[in-house]
C-alpha cells in the first residue's frame, strides 16, 4: 500500500490532497517536522530529514511536486494532462511555483502571520509582499480566459501551484488585485479532496 509521510501543516499537504483527489486507499504516517524527520529509519527513506516522503511499493520518492507528477501520472485519476504539451504545461507550473513563488511566500507568511508579534520583521513581509506581485500577475493573467491553467479540467497542473500557494491564506494575503486567481485559487482550495486534506 502507498504511505505518505508528513503531518497536514507541512509541504505534505501538497501530496495528501493529491492522493485524496485520485482516491487512492492509502496510509497517512503523520510524522512532524521536528525530531520526528531526524530518525536513522526515516532518514534512510528521505536523506534530507524532510517531509513529506512517498512509498509506494519498491519506490520511494521525495520532493511534493515530484511525488504529485508521480502520482498523477501513475494512477491518473483524471489528475494527469491529457496531452504530452499539457504535461509540458504542468511541469512549467509546477517548477516555477517552487522557485519562483515559494520564498518569497515563506517569508511573507512568517513575518506577517506565523511568527509572534516581536519576531516579525516587517521589511521582510513587505519586500516579499512586493516581490510577489510579479508572479501573482502572471497567474491572473493566464487565466484570464480559461478556468483552469492546464487544458479544459482541474489536473496536477492546477494543484501543484495551488498547493504551494494556499500558504497565501495563511499569510492572510490580499488577493483581490488579481481576481482571475482569487476565483481559481478559491475553487481549487475548496475541493472537497483538498479540506479533507487538511483535515488529515
Ligand atoms: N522541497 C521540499 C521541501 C520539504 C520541506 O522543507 N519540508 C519541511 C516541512 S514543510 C521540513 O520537513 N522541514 C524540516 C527540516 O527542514 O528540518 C518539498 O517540496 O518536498
Amino acid at each position: 500500500m502507498i504511505k505518505l509521510y508528513g503531518v497536514p501543516a507541512s509541504r505534505a499537504f501538497r501530496c495528501l490532497w493529491m492522493l485524496e483527489e485520485i482516491g487512492l486507499d492509502y496510509e497517512h504516517e503523520p510524522i512532524n517536522f521536528t525530531d520526528e524527520t531526524k530518525t536513522p529509519s526515516y532518514k534512510k527513506l528521505n536523506p534530507n530529514g524532510r517531509i513529506p516522503t512517498l512509498v509506494d511499493g519498491d519506490t520511494v520518492l521525495w520532493e511534493s511536486m515530484a511525488i504529485n507528477l508521480y502520482l498523477a501520472a501513475k494512477y491518473d485519476g483524471g489528475l494527469q494532462p491529457k496531452s504530452v504539451e499539457d504535461l509540458g504545461h504542468a511541469y512549467k507550473w509546477s517548477f516555477w511555483a517552487m522557485t519562483e513563488v515559494e520564498k518569497p511566500l515563506v517569508d511573507l507568511m512568517f513575518h506577517r502571520s506565523i511568527f509572534p508579534e516581536g519576531q516579525r520583521d516587517h521589511k521582510i513581509a513587505d519586500n516579499a509582499w512586493k516581490a510577489l506581485e510579479t508572479p501573482l500577475g502572471i497567474i491572473d493573467d493566464a487565466l484570464r480566459d480559461r478556468t483552469y491553467l492546464v487544458g479544459d479540467s482541474f489536473t496536477v497542473g492546477d494543484l501543484n501551484p495551488a498547493s504551494v500557494l494556499s500558504w497565501l491564506k495563511l499569510a492572510k494575503a490580499d488577493l483581490s488585485s488579481w481576481p482571475n486567481l482569487e476565483a481559481w485559487f478559491g475553487a481549487c482550495l475548496s475541493r472537497p479532496a483538498a479540506v479533507k486534506a487538511r483535515k488529515r
